[in-house]
């Protein structure tokens, strides 16, 4: 499935892919852009399947409804609606494009690349472990970013070897995402990847 969101600021395509055999994804995304920023949640339900999705999903409506609080509230809301739920990893990201700066917060597994034209790439390591109602610390990061910087944001039903190279070697986040197509077809996993690209 590919979404695309795009204006005079960003460029991104979204990619998912359920597990083999099952109807419903555990992964979720939430993905807005206006004038000024883009909003954009990944997450990764535990499991898979219905359970999976139930938690994922919630993710994706509170990054939603709480998309203009920061990304550290949006996802202590995110761990507190875990209480009853399996939990989730998940990832929150959120660009001014004004200031021309990111904001990025995440817990788990979700990962998130991105590659200036200079040559310059920010790589967080995960925090490990998951959303699950208790009580957690989380490290955001701010930075700003050059015209032009690609992104991606993936669950880790995509395994990439060295995906810097690919976000370097990538013209546009279309090329990108047809080289990536020969990552996506074992399906032992949901797989979800956001593409992005600001102007
Ligand atoms: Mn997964």
């Amino acid at each position: 499935m590919i979404q695309v969101e795009e204006n005079q600021h960003i460029h991104t395509l979204v990619y998912q892919l359920n597990k083999e055999g099952k109807s419903i994804c555990g992964d979720s995304f939430y993905i807005k852009a206006d004038d000024q920023e883009l909003v954009c949640a990944v997450a990764d339900g535990l499991g898979s399947g219905t359970l999976a999705n139930e938690s994922s999903s919630a993710i994706r409506d509170l990054a939603e409804s709480h998309a203009d609080e920061d990304v550290a509230s949006i996802i202590e809301r995110c761990n507190q609606a875990m209480k009853n739920k399996r939990g989730a990893t998940a990832s929150i990201l959120k660009v001014d494009f004004a200031a021309r700066q990111f904001t990025y917060c995440s817990v788990g597994n979700v990962r998130f690349i991105l590659y200036s034209p200079s040559g310059e790439c920010f790589y967080p390591l995960p925090v490990l472990g998951y959303l699950s109602g208790k009580p957690q610390k989380y490290k955001t990061h701010t930075f700003s970013y050059e015209k032009g910087s690609k992104f991606i944001i993936h669950t880790d039903g995509l395994n990439v070897p060295d995906i810097r190279s690919y976000l370097k070697k990538g013209q546009s986040i279309e090329e990108i995402s047809n080289s990536l197509k020969i990552y996506t077809t074992s399906r032992n996993d949901d797989l979800t990847y956001i593409l992005g690209q600001l102007l």
